[in-house]
């Protein structure tokens, strides 16, 4: 405990892009803003069968949500005569994605992607446990999201991983909320306890029934028969979470998953010996990275741009972990001139490259590492 009491406080920033696979297509289309937008998961079973992906706000507003059925999002928006249903493009949220997340990274003591638009920060340490500091942290790399990326976002800023989430969800778009270890409970209490992150309609349901409206009625419920109702593990988490407490790490779990990295070729091409020293650049530069942080690969990814601006990936699994630079820039290389045939005729704008399923290497010296020693 001393030690414990010794060390900052813990200061945890939750960001969460907006509307995010709609904002995806805003950007590569503006001329869609104030449209109402709605991307969709079409079963392909009729014309209009499926569910809403994404709604940007202006869809929002008027009631469409993720997971609702199109017919429905297209009868909320019939008197809306711009309404724009676009199908997903997961390649281009996937590589959209990627670039966040590279961005966030640096801004973090610790990280952990959350999920395709989300991560958490651990910024105790560069904050020096001030949430003054952290706040300016939140409003630079909102900064650098809007700038490098045209992309917004909202950003919870607590003293973990819980009150970072709900703050971040308390004011959305573009929003920064900031909950103080002191105002954990103020901010809570008033909330309904369906907003409480882990209550789904069942637990829901079963509170209400016991009176409960709010997070703090919850917090102030009798635990003995919280346990009673719930079982021990999510009694307890309940009793817990509607405190504000948790005291989960950030990238407690499986740290970082991938490394990538993207170039713009000099020119629109198709030609492989302008597009190849480009690859090796890259891939000179993810070994640079896995190497310093000790990590081998077992998937090799390839992303390409294309003169359209359409994206596509294409990604090969290896049979075993390996560190070899060689087997990551032939495998690139491989996966490139498929692609290529695949796509006959249309010229490459960007290049990615990405490596994934990283594991710590238990280190076998290559070819590579004899010939060019790591820097
Ligand atoms: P969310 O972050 O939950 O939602 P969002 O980014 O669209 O909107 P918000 O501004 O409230 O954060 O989810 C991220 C993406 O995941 C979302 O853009 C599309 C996808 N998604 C689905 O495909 N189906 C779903 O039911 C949900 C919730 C999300
Ligand atoms: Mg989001
Ligand atoms: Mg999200």
């Amino acid at each position: 405990m001393a030690l414990a009491a010794a060390s900052v406080q813990r200061v945890i920033l939750c960001v969460d892009m907006d509307y995010f696979f709609a904002q995806c297509e805003e950007r590569r289309r503006p001329e869609l803003q104030n449209h109402p937008v709605v991307v969709c998961v079409y079963s392909g079973r009729t014309a209009t069968s499926g569910v809403v992906s994404a709604a940007n706000y202006v869809a929002r507003n008027l009631g469409v949500r993720s997971g609702l059925p199109i017919v429905r999002a297209q009868k909320l928006l019939q008197h809306r005569a711009d309404a724009v249903f676009l199908p997903v493009d997961h390649d281009n949220y996937e590589v959209t994605s990627a670039r966040v997340m590279e961005l966030l990274r640096a801004h973090a003591d610790r990280f952990e992607s959350a999920s395709i638009d989300e991560a958490f920060l651990d910024v105790s340490t560069r904050s020096g446990g001030n949430i003054h500091a952290a706040v300016e942290h939140a409003r630079e790399l909102k900064r650098q999201l809007r700038t490098q990326e045209r992309l917004s976002c909202s950003v919870g800023v607590g003293p973990n991983k819980l009150l970072a989430k709900m703050a971040a969800d308390f004011q959305k778009p573009d929003g920064l909320t900031i909950v103080r270890p002191d105002e954990a409970a103020s901010f809570f209490a008033p909330l309904p306890v369906e907003r409480l992150y882990g209550v789904g309609p069942k637990s829901a349901g079963r509170l209400h029934e016991l009176g409960i409206r709010t997070i703090g009625d919850l917090a102030s419920m009798d635990p003995a028969l919280l346990l009673k109702t719930f079982g021990r593990q999510l009694g307890r988490y309940l009793h817990r979470a509607a405190q504000g407490t948790d005291d989960e790490p950030v990238a407690g779990r499986e740290g970082r998953e991938q490394i990538s990295r993207i170039a713009t070729l000099k020119e629109d091409t198709r030609d492989v010996d302008l597009i190849y020293p480009v690859l090796e650049q890259l891939a000179q530069d993810i070994r640079q990275q896995a190497n310093a942080e000790r990590l081998g690969f077992r998937s090799v990814a390839i992303l390409v741009f294309m003169e359209d601006l359409s994206v596509r990936t294409r990604t090969a699994t290896l049979e075993r972990l390996t560190t070899d630079a060689t087997i990551m820039l032939r495998t690139a290389r491989e996966l490139l001139l498929t692609l290529l045939e695949e796509i006959d005729g249309l010229k490459l704008r960007r290049i990615g490259l990405r490596i994934a399923e990283l594991g710590v290497a238990v280190r076998e010296r290559t070819l590579t590492e004899f010939l060019e020693p790591s820097s």
